[in-house]
């Protein structure tokens, strides 16, 4: 008995020993037919394309003969004696660029004038004669030397169109091209982005033809057999170039900072790219070619001084942050340098402002260990559960099964909770499926949309008013298929207030308006710098004659200010007449309102003048344009004459040029000369950006002394 007892337990242990192989053999089987990981859909990035994106963001830095003539372009004749910065440093910059949180820096080695900032050995207009250094000096390598200390990546833009050079334009320019960029992608170590920037031909020194010579963007430089060497030289690397073939990353179509709500990591890999599809990307593009969005921490890319009080302020710089980075792209933020070599301090101050606002911004997860559900989860498998799209984890992700495009995921925070900000992030290693989705929050047991949106890609911030609620629910309303979410965030962003706007009307009213609702604004008319105890705008202020205006927007709830407003305006407009247009709209060119804009008839052919009346006799020593801030709005002006008169009869040259760069960043164009009294001013556009008969003025303004 005994025996057969415990024989029998033998037996018993066996069945249940292999009943157990056979369940967890079995649940091993099915679990993983369940958790089969969705298919790619689309196209999808490369290695480089997704090391490129996680850096986020990253430095610009323009340094070239331009930073000693105050140009944006410089003509390709510039005296390369005029290079010689004094305290030229590197590290300065690299060191500015890593406490800001960026990830590598982009120099201009080459810009449109041609000069090179290293001693090329294919060109004498370069830093080897240059009294820099006594020619010995090369400021890649230096640059490269402080970014390795820094832990920064280093990135070159060679531009395309070279103004000096005898043979741009001809076939034998390619391989001087070639040539440069095989230097610049050999003895500098490893480079991480190479950008071909989109200016193109058109007038320029050219070897001391001083001509114009015009190119095919899309055939003459070859591209393909261009990113062959780059690929070849740089394995790692990623191309930029808003032209030509399709390159790894696109250009957004504005220098403004903004890429478009709606943002598809996507293009057709051949065919045009209107400056549209560059903004928003192509839903169904069959080649991956993510956004960058390129913009300067000053009006300019190059160092002006009289930009130094037009430094981006920490609101606008926050602006820009969101348009970027949290519209699925990357930010390439420009440091113009000094004369002397170094980053202005006024730049750095905000630039580290910036980086520390963004981690406030950003320091706290809400979402945090909260009760997450979702209703739907890919074959109902922990592995996609929703809780993985809280984990900090971006390698996991909650993912739907393949039928489900609509789906919600809600987190229950358990108390009432205060929030401004949604983030959420696709796994895009399995390509950009979401097309729309909104965010509810559950406030006082009632169920309310706090915000909406379209794509998401890679990153996707959404900002609102701040909400209490105690669950939030973020709804996947359209995805091309089953939605793949790796990361959602909850943020409480704490107050910043922008500086508000001035403007002075052609009746010489000054009117200020605050950007944020909760806001007063304080202002001073003597210089004097504006507090909350300064006057309180209540309604627009007479003024006469020169003025500087001052102004700040303050919240007595919580004392915080926004930064200051500063405007300075020449003579009041009052008395002006615009001559021979018989049209009260035209008017918006003297409003001072940047804003609106007039247009000249279609009828009118190129050139097409602007005379205005200024009413009486005034010493002008220039004068300044702003063309219409549409985005890409016609009619730019890019070359001009500009004339005066006593009587209207005779009329004095008194500048002429172009207005460089005014169709990617159509900033003020101010034009100086000698004093001159005049009563009349004429504004001739000779040719706009488009080579068409279009012409258009925001604003038109003089200067006088
Ligand atoms: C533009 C250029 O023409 C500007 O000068 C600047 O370099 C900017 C980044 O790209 O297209």
């Amino acid at each position: 008995m005994e025996k057969s007892d415990k024989s029998n337990k033998i037996n018993t242990m066996k069945r249940y020993f292999l009943f157990g192989i056979i369940l967890s053999a079995s649940i091993i089987f099915t679990g993983c037919k369940q958790t089969k990981a969705p298919a790619p859909y689309g196209p999808v990035p490369s290695e480089n394309q997704l090391r490129w994106q996680d850096m986020e963001y990253y430095a610009f830095v323009h340094f070239s003969l331009n930073t000693y003539t105050d140009q944006p372009w410089g003509y390709g004749n510039e005296d390369i004696n005029l290079f010689n910065p004094k305290a030229l440093d590197c590290r300065q910059w690299a060191r500015i660029c890593k406490e800001a949180g960026m990830k590598g820096i982009i120099i201009t080695a080459k810009h449109h004038c041609g000069f090179c900032l290293w001693p090329s050995k294919y060109t004498e207009y370069s830093v080897k004669n240059a009294p820099w250094k006594d020619g010995k000096g090369d400021v890649v390598r230096e640059l490269a030397d402080a970014c390795k200390e820094y832990g920064l990546k280093l990135g070159i833009y060679l531009s395309p169109w070279d103004r000096n050079s005898s043979v741009y334009g001809k076939p034998e320019y390619i391989t001087y091209f070639r040539n440069q960029l095989t230097e610049l992608l050999t003895n500098y170590g490893d480079i991480f982005e190479v950008w071909f920037d989109g200016a193109n031909g058109g007038s320029g020194y050219y070897g001391g033809t001083n001509e114009t010579r015009k190119i095919d963007r899309t055939t003459y430089y070859d591209w393909k057999n261009t990113y062959k060497l780059v690929r070849k030289l740089q394995p790692n690397i990623v191309i930029w170039n808003d032209g030509g073939d399709r390159a790894d990353l696109r250009w957004v179509g504005t220098e403004g900072g903004s890429v478009g709500e709606t943002n598809w990591s996507l293009l057709d890999s051949t065919g045009d790219v209107p400056y549209n599809m560059l903004h928003y990307g192509l839903e169904d593009g069959n080649a991956w070619v993510p956004a960058e969005v390129n913009t300067s921490i000053r009006p300019g890319w190059f160092y002006h001084p009289s930009e130094d009080s037009k430094v981006k302020t920490l609101p606008q710089l926050m602006e820009t942050y969101y348009n970027s980075i949290g519209h699925n792209a990357t930010l390439l933020l420009n440091f113009p340098i000094m004369p002397n070599g170094l980053i202005n301090e006024k730049d750095e101050k905000v630039a580290l402002e910036f980086s520390k606002a963004v981690k406030e911004a950003f320091a706290v997860n809400l979402v945090g260990k909260k009760n997450v559900t979702a209703t739907n989860v890919r074959g109902n498998s922990n592995k996609f559960g929703a809780d993985k799209a809280v984990d900090n984890d971006m390698e996991t992700y909650w993912a739907t099964d393949d039928s489900v495009k609509t789906a919600s995921l809600t987190i229950d925070f358990g108390q009432p909770t205060t929030f401004n900000r949604f983030l959420a992030q696709e796994y895009i290693r399995l390509g950009q499926r979401v097309k729309a989705f909104t965010v509810d929050a559950l406030v006082d047991g009632n169920w309310k949309e706090v915000a909406k949106a379209t794509t998401i890609g890679y990153k996707r911030i959404l900002r609102f008013p701040n909400v209490t609620a105690t669950q939030v629910r973020f709804n996947i309303t359209d995805s091309k298929a089953c939605p793949v979410i790796s990361n959602v965030g909850i943020f409480d962003a704490p107050q910043i207030l922008t500086a508000p706007s001035i403007i002075r009307n052609q009746a010489g009213e000054i009117i200020i308006t605050p950007a944020n609702q909760e806001s007063d604004v304080y202002y001073t008319l003597d210089g004097s710098e504006p507090t909350p105890q300064s006057k309180k705008y209540t309604a627009p202020v007479q003024t006469e004659g020169k003025l500087k205006v001052r102004a700040i927007a303050y919240d007595s709830k919580t004392g915080k200010s926004s930064p200051e407003s500063e405007d300075k305006f020449d003579l009041p407009r009052k008395g002006w007449k615009i001559i021979g247009i018989d049209n009260q709209k035209a008017y918006a060119i003297l409003d001072g309102n940047t804003a609106t804009a007039w247009h000249q008839s279609k009828d009118k052919k190129m050139p097409v003048d602007l005379v205005i009346d200024l009413g009486k006799e005034e010493n002008l020593t220039g004068f300044r344009y702003f063309p219409d801030q549409t985005l890409w709005a016609p009619g730019i002006i890019m070359n001009y004459k500009f004339y005066v008169s006593k009587d209207k009869k005779r009329w004095k040259l008194v500048s002429q040029g172009e207005f460089s760069n005014i169709k990617n960043n159509p900033l003020w164009q101010t034009k100086t000369f000698a004093t001159e009294k005049a009563c009349y001013i004429k504004l001739q556009a000779l040719k706009n950006t488009e080579e068409n008969n279009n012409v258009g003025y925001a604003e038109v303004d003089v200067i006088t002394n």
